[in-house]
């Protein structure tokens, strides 16, 4: 298993679109654990594969108290069950630092294939309906920044960018 680097805003390549997986595989699964253990490093509750540059329609959370419990989501689809929206106030690991309110529906239903490469499908409600709504939302390009006015968005993107300056390059960072 290996941490990878999460890109942050605005690497054109959390715009892309991802990519229908074909076949959960040992690859695809070594890809899932290495964004678990990049998701936990980071201290996250969700992370899509496009954030660590990978175009792949795969998701990884863990929302437990103890950080033991992770969940592996291939290939999802989302439909809503209400019209209720409920505003949370979200963060992105791809976007470190800035929090701001975002409105989704309450409920929705998942299906989706697991780490096994088996069909499931579950109701999400809560912080489990924010953040697979928030990680879909990464797999057809679109982080939670993009909600907010303009003014925001310019305002989380230079303080994304002046935080990524200060911290220096990864591979900088490690030497
Ligand atoms: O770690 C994360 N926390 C979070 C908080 C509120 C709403 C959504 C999230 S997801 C985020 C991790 C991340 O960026 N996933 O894409
Ligand atoms: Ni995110």
């Amino acid at each position: 298993m290996a941490i990878r680097e999460i890109l942050t805003v605005p690497d054109p390549r959390l715009k892309l679109v991802s990519k229908p997986v074909d076949t959960v595989d040992d690859d695809l699964r070594a890809l899932m654990d290495d964004m678990v253990e990049t998701m936990y490093a980071a201290d996250g509750i969700g992370l899509a594969a496009i954030q660590v540059g990978v175009d792949k329609r795969v998701i990884v959370m863990d929302l437990s108290d103890e950080r033991n419990d992770p969940r592996f989501y291939v290939n999802p689809v989302i439909t809503p069950l209400t019209e209720d929206l409920k505003p949370y106030q979200e963060g992105c690991l791809s976007v470190p630092d800035v929090f701001d309110s975002v409105e989704r529906p309450k409920k929705v239903k998942l299906e989706y294939l697991d780490y096994d490469g088996e069909k499931r499908e579950e109701i999400a409600e809560d912080l489990f309906a924010v953040c697979i709504q928030h990680e879909m939302d990464h797999l057809e390009g679109v982080v939670f920044i993009d909600y907010l006015s303009r003014l925001k968005r310019d305002r989380a993107v230079k303080k994304v960018q002046k935080l990524v300056k200060q911290r220096g390059a990864p591979t900088e960072a490690a030497e």
